[in-house]
């Protein structure tokens, strides 16, 4: 690995013992149990981490209630500066940060990057952002009255994310926090941890640099008990949760019996259509970018092609052609295409729902495997595989993080490809590759796709960060990111002011003393 400077880049983002002992973040107060951060590129221990105990979130805690009573009271535009600050670091670390997000979570250098683009991107939009934290205003009924809306921050929010975007997830909910006046405790995936501390190290050096508390900044590290300290705690007003649905559940209802706010972006079952007027060669592009780009671990994964059936063949063929070009190897090699799972935990699931889609009646097209050859060490690399199946099948219907696309046929109309693509219990990301106007409308209309995603001659995943990013039924119902998903990091208040010497009621109540 340390042909691809890996080590270089964990020096310059601040993580110095490699191999031995902690390496904690700078306000994380762990003392806790220690776990391991192992590369699935090559299977090496990178560094250990210390996990956060109940005493430490409670010093944690108290950084960051004392950080928020400072930070709101900064005028937003202010606080985007700092946000722009941050961003303008992001920019000057965008490769180590890439890099170490590859070698951490296993996705391609260029995915990396792209990872600390979206970063980057979401900064922008927030700076942008705290110069329009618009409320409305109304006309009152009353005379001398004046009616309007304000948003103010919420306080201390929650963040929970997962493995599969270590980084970017994080900035979406952190950069819009942060100018809506809020401060943040952020538990990154156990699986994970590195990354969690370098964005933590990047942070602290701009507050630092403004003479701001990093309380506004926390983090907090270990599995998804440190997480209930949080989903459980009044003192956080919302808990922004990315990762299962089964997690998502949980979260949900343990914030939900204190009647906290939850912000939940869990799992999909992405479809694209391809309809007789689809573009052939996009398709392909699509759609395996969508199953094997990340090793088929986006939420946005491309799950499911549903093909009519005159096109059946030519697609198929087409898409496992290109399969067949496919290269697996170090995700820091830019030669390869695809990179490994996260552990041998998603191999064994991977290898299940191979199995599984065969004992329902599926029939495996590209027969996919585990790889052990010389430089497949780590256990975690897997050929992406394809089967034919049934919408139906149990396995189908369930989100297995891994590169297994399911082709599924349909005839006849559109509606019976939407009703396909509709029929399954998640609903985050869809497509359609048609150019076939009536066919392109149809999907987006409100009988087409049920989905918070629906993209016309674009793949399932690859979602840009100006957008609201979410899905509807399982996936949750949050919207994070961009168009005006700020409003959940802030509590809206209704004033009317009164500038007469007369006190009327509203509804023309009479009420003389
Ligand atoms: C995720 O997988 O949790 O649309 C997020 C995409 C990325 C984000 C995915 N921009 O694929």
């Amino acid at each position: 690995a340390s042909d691809f400077g890996i080590y270089d880049a964990l020096k310059v983002l601040g993580i110095k013992e490699i191999n031995e002992g902690s390496s904690t973040g700078t306000n994380n107060f762990s003392s806790g149990e220690t776990i391991a951060s192992f590369s699935p590129v090559d299977g090496s221990l990178i560094a250990k981490v210390k996990t956060t105990t109940k005493e430490d979130y409670e010093q944690v805690m108290g950084t960051a209630t004392a950080a928020y009573k400072e930070w709101r009271t900064k005028p937003a535009p202010q606080r985007g500066e700092i946000v722009r600050q941050f961003g303008d670091k992001l920019r000057e670390l965008k490769e180590p940060l890439g890099k170490l997000v590859s070698y951490e979570m296993g996705k391609s250098y260029q995915e990396g990057l792209g990872e600390v683009q979206e970063m980057i991107d979401i900064c922008d939009f927030a700076v942008g952002l705290s110069r329009q934290l618009h409320g409305l205003t109304m006309h009152s009924e009353r005379p001398g009255h004046r009616m309007y809306e304000q948003y103010h921050p919420l306080g201390v929010v929650g963040i929970i994310s997962a493995f599969n975007f270590p980084v970017a997830v994080w900035a979406w909910n952190t950069a819009l926090a942060w100018i809506c006046g809020d401060v943040c405790i952020w538990k990154p995936s156990e699986k994970t941890p590195l990354c969690g501390i370098a964005c933590q190290h990047i942070a602290a050096t701009v507050f630092k640099e403004n003479n701001l508390p990093e309380g506004i900044s926390c983090l907090i590290n270990g599995d998804y008990t440190v997480g209930e300290l949080m989903t459980g705690d009044a003192r956080i007003p919302l808990v922004s949760a990315t990762g299962s649905i089964r997690m998502g559940k949980i979260v949900a209802q343990a914030v939900a019996a204190r009647l906290g706010k939850s912000l939940l972006e869990l799992g999909g079952n992405n479809a694209i259509i391809v309809t007789p007027d689809a573009d052939i060669k996009m398709t392909v592009i699509g759609a395996v970018f969508g199953a094997v780009g990340t090793a088929g671990q986006r939420c946005t994964s491309t799950r499911r092609l549903i093909i009519h059936e005159s096109m059946y063949d030519k697609v198929k063929n087409a898409i496992v052609a290109a399969y067949n070009q496919l290269r697996i190897g170090n995700p820091l090699d830019e030669n390869n295409h695809v990179g490994p799972l996260i552990d041998t935990d998603a191999v064994l699931q991977y290898n299940k729902a191979l199995q599984q889609v065969v004992n329902e009646g599926g029939n495996l097209i590209v027969e996919g495997g585990v790889l052990e050859e010389q430089g497949y060490e780590s256990g975690c690399y897997v050929r992406p595989a394809i089967a034919e199946a049934e919408n139906h099948f149990k396995i189908v219907q369930h989100e297995t993080f891994a590169p297994v696309l399911y082709l599924i046929k349909y005839s006849g109309d559109v509606e019976n490809a939407i009703a396909i693509q509709n029929g399954v219990l998640q609903g985050l990301s869809s497509a359609i590759m048609t150019n076939n106007l009536r066919e392109a409308e149809q999907f987006l209309s409100a009988w087409g796709s049920d989905c918070g995603i629906a993209n016309v001659n674009i793949g399932t995943s690859g979602a840009e960060i100006g957008g609201a990013f979410g899905g509807e039924k399982e996936t949750g119902g949050g919207r994070e990111s961009g168009s005006d998903a700020w409003k959940v990091y802030m509590r809206r208040q209704t004033n009317t002011i009164n500038y007469t010497t007369e006190l009327p009621l509203a509804q023309g109540i009479k009420f003389d003393l």
